[in-house]
């Protein structure tokens, strides 16, 4: 499918998928969210996108948050639709089949800090800065926030950063445990794309297994968890990839995986 606001090139088994409507910094309208929907429901169908980096347009956002000129003209109504359709998009994200890595390049504010948590880890530029101001517009955070940022640091810090509304800096979001690494803007890129290959290198059905077992375990009581990663463990051994990946180390030789 065409896109009009989004970029995706393919390489190697990753897909960089670039929000592109820098001149609105990346904001999110019904329009984009829309196209990250088909987009990202094509990448995790598409057998040869092993791993998915996401990043924003321009030198200055990744996304700074959903689009406050069309909210600001919505009904009830229409304002809990928005909601759901962002919703969609960030439950969609957590239930790909492929790791998604944020690359924060610049502002991820309101729904764009939303769209970040819901990939899988998060690496930002040095000049990045991340916040919630959901509550200085009267609102509050919508697609997933208040549900994801307390998962990912705990309530306490959450409470701080959605109730003040406050932007924090990228070394700050680091410490907080919502960044995994920070690097030079011109490093970003190049940084998120080795993460994104060495993942790629592996055998991608054990990642993608592991990544169901981590989002739906953190849902089940710890028992539940050992209980439902035990069976995907056991399910990994129907495939020929365990057959290729353990018979590889046994004869001393690169495994070849095919997905399957
Ligand atoms: N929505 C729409 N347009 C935006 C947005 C946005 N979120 N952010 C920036 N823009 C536009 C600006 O209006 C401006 O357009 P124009 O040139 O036509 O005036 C252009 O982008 C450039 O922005 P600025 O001139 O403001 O750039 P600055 O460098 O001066 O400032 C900021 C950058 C600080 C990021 C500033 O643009 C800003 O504060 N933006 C809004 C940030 C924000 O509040 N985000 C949260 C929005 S609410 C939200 O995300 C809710 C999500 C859940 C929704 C659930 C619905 C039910």
């Amino acid at each position: 499918m065409e896109y009009t606001n989004l970029l995706i090139a393919k390489n190697s088994g990753i897909a960089t998928l670039t929000i592109n409507s820098p001149r609105t910094l990346n904001a999110l309208n019904s329009a984009v969210l829309s196209e990250l929907e088909c987009a990202l429901y094509e990448l995790d169908l598409d057998q040869e996108t092993k791993v998915v980096v996401m990043t924003g347009a321009g030198e200055k956002a990744f996304v700074a948050g959903a689009d406050i000129k069309e909210m600001s003209e919505m009904n009830s109504f229409e304002g809990h639709q928005f909601g759901l359709k962002g919703q969609r998009v960030m439950l969609f994200i957590e239930k790909m089949k492929k790791p998604v890595i944020a690359a924060v390049n610049g502002f991820a504010l309101g729904g764009g800090l939303e769209l970040a948590l819901a990939c899988d880890f998060i690496y930002a530029s040095a000049k990045a800065k991340l916040g919630f101001p959901e509550v200085t517009l009267g609102i509050m955070p919508g697609f997933g926030g208040t549900q994801n940022l307390p998962r990912r640091i705990g309530s306490a810090k959450a409470n701080e950063l959605i109730f003040t509304g406050r932007i924090i800096d990228a070394a700050q979001a680091q410490t907080w445990g919502i960044v995994n690494h920070v690097f030079a803007p011109e490093e970003l890129m190049p940084k998120a794309l080795e993460t994104a290959a060495a993942i790629a290198a592996t055998g991608t059905l054990g990642v993608s297994y592991a990544k169901d077992a981590i989002a739906n375990g953190l849902n089940m009581s710890k028992e539940d968890g050992f209980r439902y990663e035990a069976s995907l463990f056991g399910v990994l051994f129907a495939t020929e990839d365990q057959k290729e990946g353990m018979g590889a180390f046994v004869e001393k030789r690169k495994a070849d995986f095919k997905g399957k």
